[in-house]
């Protein structure tokens, strides 16, 4: 569309809004205030820079084999930049241990990772005003081929495991002291049994007895957030996952550190949009990772499906958008890897801009008054309304393409930059 006509469209859209008693300019306003945090994995299919290591260790399958994947830290850094500036309002960058950076030879240890070995991405991401979050990397590594870690009845194992937690609790505190803001720190592990166990209770018990030694060095909670990332079952933990969701959420109350709820990590009928009111009930805080599981935990980009509508509408309904970190988590390498963060990105945040746009008050009105007809009639009609028009004025306003104009630069940068790496076209 032409800036005039994205303009005309959104006049036109602003009376419609206003005629509902919601006004469009304090919405943008407040969708501009809310940043997401983009999975680096994304970028090279999890993959990393440590040269070797299994990613189905932990039970995780990139599939696809879509040309031009990012092969060091320099192009994904790119490629990134790329995303980001096809994606209005200022986001976040989230990092994996594997992602360390060293001069040839062998890598970093994980469990001897410093905030040294991530000075490249923390210098490129204070020049560019971005924000990091991090994530331990409990998979892809022999000490992780048995399938435990934290949970592991081998000693040696578990140390190393616990060694690691705290090192990258270390690395996030120096991350979230450097960009004034908190570096989320998310711990996932694929501990589970593809069988059914016997003794679930001291696989657990270990777990604890971990991340209680983890958590044991504290930070403040202005630089460094703790979170805990249970999951239903995984390729090879199919009966049974020792870090599941009442576990972890039992112990994210007991300790003040916040649940991952990952979208792809429940009972394919469950509802994540569902459990947000239920956890902030008792939490302070909650992080979403934004994936879109397709038949199981498989990973996909996030579109605007009505769960992804859903959750986003909780989120505003709830007032919850200050307690929330918002993460992208998804690898998909039978597509563009940086047309997929573009994808996933604007998704959720039109999602939340449609969300935003919502008469909450009138709706709400309408429940307390059990006018349950007039509540389902609005809801619909609220479908039609012109939402793309006030996107597309932010996404112009933004300095981004506001329709599919953002797909023009994605294959320029195809045909110029990733083509020319290795298996590129
Ligand atoms: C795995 C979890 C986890 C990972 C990333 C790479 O099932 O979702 O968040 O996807 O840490
Ligand atoms: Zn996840």
């Amino acid at each position: 569309m032409s800036g005039v006509r994205t303009a005309r469209a959104y006049e036109l859209a602003r009376e419609a809004y206003s005629a509902l008693g919601v006004d469009t300019e304090r919405v943008l306003a407040r969708l501009a205030s809310i940043s997401l945090s983009l999975n680096c994995w994304q970028g090279d299919d999890v993959r990393g820079f440590e040269g070797g290591g299994d990613l189905s260790d932990g039970g995780l399958q990139c599939t696809g084999s879509y040309p031009g994947k990012a092969r060091n830290a320099a192009e994904l850094r790119s490629d990134l930049e790329k995303a980001i500036s096809l994606i209005p309002g200022r986001h976040r960058v989230n990092l994996h241990a594997i992602y360390a950076e060293h001069e040839g030879g062998s890598p970093p240890s994980r469990e001897g990772l410093e905030p040294r070995h991530f000075a490249g991405w923390i210098e490129w991401a204070g020049e560019r005003g971005l924000s990091l979050d991090f994530n331990p990397t409990f998979f892809a590594h022999p000490m992780a081929a048995s399938g435990f870690t934290l949970s592991s009845p081998d000693e040696g194992v578990r140390r190393f495991w616990v060694e690691h937690g705290r090192a990258c609790r270390r690395i996030g505190e120096s991350m979230g002291r450097g960009q004034g803001n908190p570096c989320v720190v998310n711990i996932w592990i694929p501990d589970g049994f593809k069988d059914e166990p016997v003794d679930r209770k001291a696989f657990r018990a270990r777990l604890r007895a971990s991340l209680d030694e983890i958590l044991a060095d504290r930070y403040d909670r202005s630089l460094l957030l703790d979170s805990l990332e249970p999951k239903l079952f995984g390729i090879g933990s199919e009966s049974c996952v020792i870090g599941s969701f009442e576990f972890y959420l039992a112990y994210a109350l007991e300790t003040g550190s916040m649940i991952c709820l990952d979208t792809g990590h429940f009972h394919p009928t469950e509802r994540v949009s569902d459990k947000i009111s239920s956890v902030l009930e008792f939490s302070e805080r909650l992080l979403l990772h934004l994936s879109r599981p397709v038949r199981w935990d498989s990973d996909h980009v996030p579109v605007l499906d009505d769960e992804l509508s859903a959750t986003a509408r909780e989120l505003v309904r709830g007032g919850y958008l200050d307690r929330v970190r918002l993460a992208l988590d998804f690898f998909d390498a039978t597509i563009n890897r940086v047309a997929g963060w573009v994808i996933g990105a604007r998704a959720v945040l039109r999602a939340l801009c449609i969300a935003l746009l919502e008469p909450v008050e009138t709706l709400r009105r309408l429940e307390e008054q059990g006018d349950y007809t007039r509540r389902l009639a609005m809801l619909e009609e609220l479908k039609g309304m012109p939402h793309g028009a006030v996107w597309g004025h932010y996404c112009a306003g933004s300095g981004v393409p506001p329709g599919l104009g953002w797909m023009d630069e994605i294959a320029a940068y195809e045909a110029t930059v990733s083509s020319e790496r290795e298996g590129g076209r």
